[in-house]
């Protein structure tokens, strides 16, 4: 407050205060003095880079007016806040989305052209923040897009990583991993050089009386690391709501920078403190649903929650309330366990330095925090040691300890002498060494735990957190199920489909209300409108085309069938399952005369995705893919019939042209593994059909756009746990096809096959955890019922249509609200001058 300029000085202020471009001459003067001035760049040298450069800088600006305005309005209201803490937000390029959401494309588009650039051309340029990993840094980055664009007061917390995921080369059919230094240029971000937090590690805790007979507990020495903020704006769709994302970055704490040392010469260890600082905020762990419990991954986790507990704390403070009130203004929801440590530090803050007392601080911390779980997988589920937690965070061992206590004596009380339920429910593991269950504790701390689709929801409540809905009984467990930005997995990556759909439904006002898009439904038999359908999907499978030939030198047919399965590589995704089938397929193209082999659907199968570089086997997939796809794609028997690509480096700004691009994706864990998945939703929504197992938001689709619509298979999850049992214990065969593909691979037609034994072995010799030979009948019948399908055109383009009109209820929209409404409960912040979009 004391540095706010004098109420009879603000004059000046108000009357230069800057209002942002309009129109296109506007635009033009922003660019252009922008790259004049900011970049040192001029009209004899303005490259592409350059003019995104200015251009970025130019809606940066933009943007951040509104972003002060947003902010000021939410200080105001005094209303509550969502603070959303995520180790991970694969939030992919900015401009386009900037652009879109603005309202101010066009504008773009056509000063752009009168500078000498295209704006495709322009967009093109920008690096993707590739914050994340897969599936739950992309629900982060839709779930920011949605709260902006329904008004709610919503902060972003994360760290801000010098190296986000690694970019994937494929080196003669092998992954290759290489650094993805993203921050040379980033027009986005705002370092906030003023807003720091200094946080603690290692040290010991002294426990005093004080002069006044106080109870005292502190944390001593130690070293201090120093949170920088930096902030990117995060606009909404057709509105002036500008939120932020706060991401910090680690240096060494200027009081920790040992001036002696570097005095007395020992500069280099000097700089090797600085450097471990440095180190935390360094580098995106690049495991999907998998924790190794490294210690590096513990400092980030609670270097993180630490500088962004202090700041909420700090700006909860400045409104005068009192502690009671906490929860009423501040909601913070944890993107799985990751920040679970939170909780922890709340508890702390409340306790050691606000002096509150036991009982009514943890009132507080549980009434605040919402937990969400993304998996069931058990090699997923976080799991610290005791030791490890006690060197590096000894204070926060105590409380957690503490916490297990109070938690375990109200569940003695209420089943007194199930002794065996104590130590289920423990948040401590009786192992050797002693770990700390970070789900559980993430339970216990919060009022909230919800799934993210209807049957992971009930698998927590069944399998993993059985014990904890006994002890709480049922209703603090929910679900959400997730939901994706139409305004970027439809309007942005499928601009001609979002343009027929506005021209069928009067306007883009779907965007904002997906469900409108079931206004399709009277359009099914419109012949045009069909046609014109069929036209743009055909065209982005030409783009895709073009991409696969200049990225892979591969030229396939966009006539033939693109069947796509693009995630990150897991052996319960089942990638091995699809390049199977592919083999099998190939296998019978070959039986087949010249004659007959025409008469087959054409199919070109599209792989994408990482693989953890520790993953031995996901590595081995993709080495059987590139290798299965070299002697197919250079088979002159096969032609145009089979071809099989891998697109190396799998992101976001990928996904956006491969997603409207195809006619089936692959959807195909094993039933119970994948909790949710959100690609399906994207590919459903782009008009492509899918081919799935019952796991995960599949079975609401199914729900949704009808059985007709999608092509299941596959066993069931609950009968999961008897197939496995019978691998290990019953007369266990493979299936015979299956088998007929293992020995091709075998006979060395795709190289050394030696390569490939344990990906084999593991299916016939170590119990094939994950069903891929007990689907494999399924999966094969069903592809041929897809190419059948395909055959009739017209068929398949009402399946398509009817689709899209079904699939409103997966905009992440909806998702917001109800956490909104069941777990946040938090209203959205009325804007008085809403934007024509
Ligand atoms: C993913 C799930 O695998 C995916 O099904 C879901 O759609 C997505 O989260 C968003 O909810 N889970 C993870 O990525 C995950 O659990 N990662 C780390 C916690 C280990």
């Amino acid at each position: 407050v004391e540095s706010s300029i004098p109420e009879h000085m603000r004059e000046a202020w108000r009357k230069y205060s800057p209002q942002g471009f309009k129109t296109k001459d506007e635009f033009e003067g922003e660019v252009v003095r922008h790259i004049e001035t900011t970049l040192a760049r001029s009209l004899f040298n303005c490259d592409e880079l350059a003019a995104y450069s200015g251009t970025s800088l130019a809606f940066r600006d933009r943007l951040i007016i509104d972003w002060n305005k947003t902010q000021q309005r939410q200080t105001f209201a005094d209303q509550k806040r969502i603070y959303y803490l995520s180790l991970e937000f694969l939030m992919g390029r900015a401009l386009d989305n900037a652009m879109l959401n603005v309202g101010l494309k066009g504008v773009a588009k056509e000063g752009l052209e009168d500078l000498g650039f295209r704006v495709e051309d322009i967009i093109s340029q920008e690096h993707d923040a590739a914050l994340g990993n897969g599936g739950l840094g992309r629900l982060a980055a839709c779930f920011l897009d949605s709260l902006a664009s329904l008004n709610y007061p919503a902060w972003g917390y994360g760290l801000r990583y010098r190296y986000g995921i690694f970019k994937q080369e494929i080196e003669n059919g092998y992954q290759v991993e290489i650094p993805d230094y993203w921050l040379d240029f980033n027009p986005w971000e705002f370092p906030r050089h003023d807003v720091t937090v200094d946080v603690q590690f290692y040290g010991w805790v002294n426990k005093y009386t004080d002069d006044e007979g106080k109870q005292v507990v502190s944390w001593q020495d130690g070293e201090l690391v120093t949170a920088t903020a930096y902030d990117a704006p995060v606009p909404g769709y057709g509105t002036p709501t500008v939120n932020n994302l706060r991401l910090w970055s680690s240096k060494a704490s200027s009081g920790e920078f040992d001036f002696s040392k570097f005095n007395s010469g020992e500069y280099e260890s000097a700089v090797a403190d600085q450097q471990r600082a440095e180190t935390i905020s360094a580098v995106l762990y690049p495991n999907d649903n998998l924790e190794r419990g490294k210690e590096l991954r513990l400092k980030q986790q609670y270097f993180w929650c630490a500088a962004s507990l202090h700041d909420i704390v700090r700006r909860f403070k400045k409104t005068g309330r009192t502690w009671d009130e906490f929860p009423d203004q501040v909601a913070i929801q944890l993107n799985d366990t990751h920040p679970t440590l939170a909780i922890v530090e709340l508890q702390r803050i409340l306790i050691d330095k606000e002096g509150l007392e036991w009982p009514k601080a943890w009132d507080i911390v549980t009434k605040t925090f919402g937990y969400t779980n993304h998996t069931v997988l058990p090699e997923a589920l976080e799991k610290w040691s005791v030791p490890l937690i006690q060197n590096l965070l000894p204070r926060h061992l105590q409380l957690i300890y503490e916490i297990n206590l109070y938690f375990l004596q109200q569940v003695e009380r209420r089943f007194p002498k199930d002794r065996d339920l104590l130590s289920r429910v423990s948040i401590i593991e009786e192992s050797t060494p002693k770990m700390v269950r970070m789900a559980y504790l993430a339970i216990v701390g919060s009022h909230k735990v919800n799934g993210v689709a209807e049957l992971h929801s009930d698998l927590i409540k069944t399998t993993i957190f059985k014990d904890f809905v006994t002890v709480y009984g049922p209703d603090k467990f929910t679900n959400v199920t997730n939901g994706i930005t139409p305004r970027r997995w439809l309007h942005q990556a499928n601009p001609r489909l979002s343009e027929l759909i506005a021209s069928k439904l009067g306007g883009y006002d779907f965007l904002k209300d997906l469900t409108l898009l079931n206004k399709l439904e009277p359009f099914i038999d419109d012949k045009d409108f069909k046609k014109e359908w069929a036209e743009i999907k055909y065209a982005n499978k030409v783009r895709l085309a073009q991409h696969i030939l200049k990225t892979t030198g591969v030229s396939v047919n966009p006539k033939a069938l693109f069947d796509v399965q693009v995630k990150r590589i897991h052996e319960y995704k089942r990638q091995q399952l699809n390049i199977f089938g592919v083999i099998h397929r190939y296998i019978t193209l070959k039986g087949l005369s010249a004659e007959e082999r025409k008469k087959v659907a054409p199919r070109v199968s599209i792989f994408g995705g990482k693989a953890a570089p520790g993953y031995w086997m996901a590595k081995t997939i993709i080495h059987l893919i590139n290798k299965v796809g070299e002697v197919i794609n250079n088979d002159p028997e096969i032609g145009d019939a089979l071809k099989v690509i891998f697109l190396e480096d799998y992101n976001v700004s990928k996904a956006e042209i491969i997603v409207p691009a195809s006619d089936i994706s692959e959807h195909i864990s094993t039933a119970g593994t994948e909790a949710s998945g959100t690609s399906n939703m994207k590919f459903v929504l782009n008009g492509g059909l899918v081919i799935g197992t019952l796991d995960g938001a599949n079975i609401e689709i199914t729900r949704e756009i009808g059985e007709q619509n999608i092509f299941l298979f596959g066993n069931l999850s609950e009968d999961v746990e008897d197939l496995r049992h019978h691998h290990f214990y019953g007369n266990y065969q493979v299936d015979s096809e299956l088998q007929k593909v293992f020995d091709l691979i075998k006979s060395g037609k795709f190289g050394d096959e030696s390569a490939f034994g344990a990906l084999i072995a593991a299916i016939t010799e170590h119990g094939d955890y994950y069903l891929v030979s007990d689907d494999f009948d399924s999966y094969r019948k069903t592809q041929d019922l897809i190419d059948e399908t395909f055959k009739n055109q017209e068929e398949w383009v009402t399946k398509s249509i009817t689709s899209v009109a079904r699939m409103g209820f997966f905009t992440s929209d909806r998702c917001i609200n109800e956490y909104a409404d069941t777990i946040w409960n938090i209203e959205p912040l009325a804007v008085a001058d809403e934007k024509e979009a």
